[in-house]
């Protein structure tokens, strides 16, 4: 059984989608962003980040592991099935340098850009113009890389489950894949997949469409390092 540490957003559907993908027994802790379960102690642990999504995967001998970071966790989850990912060290190479692209440049700029969208509408033009710019230049980058295949690597892997997500909303984010083709057909791909529908509609209930933001919780909009340095652990 694997512990799935999980929020319904972008990037807590990148693990959803691998689970499903696998059909990994799991199960599901929701964690309540705007009521700070991120800090608790018992997560910190896990996820020294203060972020979602983390596993622990009980299936294994000896203690217990603890998984943080999407992209790790794909990862992790990749090598324990021998599903997802090619196993030569070429494709190996080529599956984390999209993982460290979307975690280090996708993902940060689509989270940026979704704050000053969604949780902060009185934000600079200025934030929203260079977020709006990072979040198409780094679709420029994928719809380059998607030229004349159908994925990101030679086969649907967890580099498409990585970068799918932040793609998959990009009109809630105020964007259009109208000068992507690629990326626009890719996204449909992907979007009909059995277990990326189940994923993208596990706790969709529980998501923030913008009730909780940076004037009513400085608890999620305002971190600082008290958030962290003041948990006992
Ligand atoms: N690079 C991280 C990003 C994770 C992340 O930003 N998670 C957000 C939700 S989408 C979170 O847990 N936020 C809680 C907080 O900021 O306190 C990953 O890919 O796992």
């Amino acid at each position: 059984m694997i512990d799935f540490y999980y929020a319904p957003t972008p990037n807590g559907w990148k693990v959803a989608i691998m689970l499903e993908e696998c059909e990994l027994a799991y199960q599901t802790t929701l964690l309540r962003l705007s009521e700070g379960d991120q800090f608790k102690p018992t997560f910190l642990a896990i996820s020294p980040n203060a972020k979602m999504p983390a596993i622990v995967d009980h299936e294994v001998e000896g203690e217990p592991v603890s998984v943080f970071e999407s992209g790790a966790i794909l990862y992790y989850l990749a090598e324990k099935t021998g599903r997802f990912m090619p196993m030569d060290a070429v494709g190996r190479k080529e599956t984390l340098e999209w993982l460290f692209w979307q975690a280090a440049n996708q993902g940060p700029m689509a989270g940026q850009l979704s704050h000053f969208v969604n949780y902060a509408p009185n934000g600079q033009d200025y934030s929203l113009k260079r977020y709006r710019g990072e979040y198409d230049r780094n679709l420029a980058v994928l719809e380059q890389r998607l030229e004349g295949s159908e994925y990101i690597l030679d086969s649907y892997s967890i580099a498409d489950m990585m970068a799918f997500p932040w793609a998959f909303i990009a009109k809630p984010l105020s964007a259009s894949l109208d000068k992507f083709p690629n990326v626009a057909a890719w996204r449909g791909r992907i979007k009909e997949r059995p277990a990326v529908r189940n994923a993208i509609n596990l706790y969709k209930d529980q998501q923030n469409r913008g009730e909780q933001n940076a004037q009513n919780n400085s608890l999620l909009y305002n971190q600082t390092a008290d958030h962290l340095m003041g948990v006992k652990r």
